[in-house]
Parts: structure tokens; sequence; C-alpha cells
């Protein structure tokens, strides 16, 4: 079977901290495997087909906004339980609860803002995954 794989992204503020090298430590540190990396500028094209389940939640337009405000790298891993692996070491959504420990935990934290500030994405399933890695790799 084809090895499961993931998109992650680190978002504008993780790209603007200069915490995509730290990230992707944790990463590879884990045992995955980075089998595409690019810094990209997202489009709202390509943010409505990414988060087009949240659309019409109160968050979405914000969301849409921030992911708007600077590159983010986009990220394929590889490896056994990558999916819920990965989701796993970012932590909770709302980095002001999630755990120590956690990409979120560790380094997010309340920037006055948003919930939406919370450094990474990663897929929730092995659909998710698929589609979101098409959206942002279309020749991968
Ligand atoms: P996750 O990124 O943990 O999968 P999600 O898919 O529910 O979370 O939401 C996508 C992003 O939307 C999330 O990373 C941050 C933002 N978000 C979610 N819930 C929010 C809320 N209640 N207020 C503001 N932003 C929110
Ligand atoms: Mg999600």
């Amino acid at each position: 079977p084809a090895p499961e794989r993931t998109l992650v992204l680190v978002k504008p503020d993780g790209v603007r901290r200069g915490l995509s090298g730290e990230i992707l430590r944790r990463i590879e540190a884990k045992g995955y495997t980075l089998t595409a990396v690019e810094l990209k500028n997202a489009t709202p094209e390509l943010l409505a087909q990414h988060y087009a389940e949240h659309e019409g939640k109160p968050f979405y337009a914000p969301l849409v906004e921030f992911m708007l405000s600077g590159p983010v790298l986009a990220v394929v891993a590889e490896g056994q339980g990558v999916i819920p692996g990965f989701r796993s070491l970012a932590g909770a959504t709302d980095p002001t609860v999630a755990a120590p420990g956690t990409i979120r935990g560790d380094l997010g934290r309340d920037w006055g803002l948003k919930v939406q500030q919370n450094l990474v994405h990663g897929s929730d399933s092995p659909e998710s995954a698929e589609r979101e890695i098409a959206l942002w790799f279309p020749t991968f």
C-alpha cells in the first residue's frame, strides 16, 4: 500500500516568527519523512477550497485574511500514522490551551487576536490529506 501522508502548513505566523525550521525539525525528529516542502503564497481561490468545510462560520473570513497575510510553508510528510500523529504533535487548535510538548502549546500563545494564529495546519483524515495535497501540490 502507498505510505500514509499528510499535508502540513506552517501558517504565516510561523513563517514570520522564523519557526519553520523548528516545526520541520519536530516532524523529522518524530521519524516522519518530508517528501515536499515549498514556500507558497496562498490565493483566495486556493483557501476557499482548502477551508471549504468552514465556509459560513464566523471565523472563516478572518481565517482566510490571516492566511493571505504572508507566505505559507506547504509540506507533505509521510510515515505510518502520520495523519493523527502530526495532529498530536500540533496540539489543540487553541494555542492557549494546547498542551506543553506540542507545537501550539510550546510555541504559540494568545496574541490578542484569534485562535487562527496557531502556527500549523494538519490534515484530519486520509480523504482530507489527498484532497489538500492535490490543492497545494497540483503536480505532485
Ligand atoms: P484545526 O486547525 O485544529 O484542524 P479546525 O479545522 O477546526 O482546526 O479550524 C481551522 C482553523 O480555523 C484553525 O486552525 C483556526 C481557525 N479556527 C477554528 N476554530 C476557531 C474559532 N472558534 N475562532 C477562531 N478561529 C478558529
Ligand atoms: Mg482542521
